[in-house]
C-alpha cells in the first residue's frame, strides 16, 4: 500500500504512462472526467475510440488508446457501474474496473498510472465504499511503480485519505 498516492488535482494534467478515463459503455465521450479527458486530448481520441472499439466497452472492463494531446502517453478507458443501491453487483463491477485497468497497464509494460474516482460522480457510487474497493484493488498490484488516484475536490480527497489510513492500520 506504500506505493499508492492520493493526489488532489486535475487528472488531465498528469504526466504519466497512462491516465484512466471513467467512461460510459459507448466510449464516445461524455460529461465529468470523460468530457475533460476528451477535451484535453483533442478530437483524435474520439476518432481512435470509434475506429478501434466500434462496440465500446462493457461495464467492469477496460480498453486502451494513445493519449493524443494529453501529457499522458495512453488513456485506459473503463466503465464503472451506475450505483443502484448496492445489490446489483456494483462492488464486483467496480473492483473489476480497477483490476482490468491494471492488467492492461501491465500487459503494456506501463510503470506509472493515474486513476480518477471511478463511478464517484455522475454514476453516484457512495465515496467511502468506492474508496475501499479502489484502494484495496490498487494495493494488490505489484508491478506498477507509481500508482496514483487523482481527486478533484477537498471533500472526496478527505474521504479517500481516511479510508487509506483505515486500510493501512488493519
Ligand atoms: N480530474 C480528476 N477528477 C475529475 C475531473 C478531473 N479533470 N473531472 C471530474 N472528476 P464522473 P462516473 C471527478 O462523473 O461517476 C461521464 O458522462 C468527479 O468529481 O466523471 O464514473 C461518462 O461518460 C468524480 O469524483 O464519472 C459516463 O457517462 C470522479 O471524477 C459517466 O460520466 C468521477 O466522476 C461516468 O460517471
Amino acid at each position: 500500500m506504500h506505493r499508492i498516492r492520493i493526489v488532489k488535482g486535475d487528472l488531465t494534467r498528469e504526466n504519466v504512462d497512462a491516465i484512466v478515463n471513467a467512461a460510459n459503455s459507448a466510449l464516445r465521450g461524455g460529461g465529468g472526467v470523460d468530457g475533460a479527458v476528451h477535451r484535453a486530448a483533442g478530437p483524435g481520441l474520439l476518432a481512435e475510440c470509434v475506429e478501434r472499439y466500434p462496440n465500446g466497452c462493457a461495464t467492469g472492463q477496460a480498453r486502451i488508446t494513445t493519449g493524443h494531446d494529453l501529457p499522458a502517453r495512453h488513456v485506459i478507458h473503463t466503465v464503472g457501474p451506475v450505483w443502484q443501491g448496492g445489490a446489483a453487483g456494483e462492488p464486483g463491477l467496480l473492483a473489476s474496473c480497477y483490476r482490468s485497468v491494471i492488467a492492461i497497464a501491465e500487459e503494456h509494460g506501463l510503470t506509472s498510472l493515474s486513476f480518477p474516482a471511478i463511478s464517484c460522480g455522475i454514476y453516484g457510487y457512495p465515496w467511502p465504499e468506492a474508496a475501499k474497493i479502489a484502494l484495496s484493488e490498487m494495493a494488490r498490484e505489484s508491478h506498477i511503480e507509481d500508482l496514483r488516484i487523482v481527486l478533484f475536490s477537498n471533500d472526496i480527497h478527505k474521504v479517500f485519505t481516511t479510508v487509506l489510513e483505515e486500510l493501512q492500520s488493519d
